[in-house]
């Protein structure tokens, strides 16, 4: 920032701001085979939301073909990715789980 040296003060910005991290959405796809019971317990175990939020979250997957369950940072996020995919793997489901950038 400069100072003027008469009657008006400018102060002009020359570095840039610190901007806010990427936030990254974590995506549930719908298929044909997952039950939607264990898409429920998923979705309130990983994503903390109580059963008729989850339940409600569940029915827009089925219905459009994906659904957002939650907004976080880049690790949160993988993190998310990682367990939700583990754990339909586990219990032989073929739920697919995943993270994409905000906007
Ligand atoms: N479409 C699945 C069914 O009819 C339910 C489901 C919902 C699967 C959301 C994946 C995601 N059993």
């Amino acid at each position: 920032p400069s100072v003027g040296n008469d009657d008006a003060v400018v102060l002009e910005r020359r570095t840039q701001r610190t901007q806010p991290p990427q936030m990254y959405q974590v995506v549930l796809l719908n298929d044909d085979f997952t039950p939607m019971e264990f898409v429920v317990h998923v979705i309130q175990e990983f994503f903390n939301k109580d059963r008729e939020m989850a339940t409600q979250i569940m029915l827009k997957i089925h219905l459009e073909g994906k659904g957002i369950c939650g907004v976080y940072s880049r690790d949160v996020a993988s993190t998310k990715v990682d367990q939700v995919s583990q754990a339909a793997r586990n219990a032989g489901h073929p739920l697919q789980c995943l993270s994409e950038p905000v906007e």
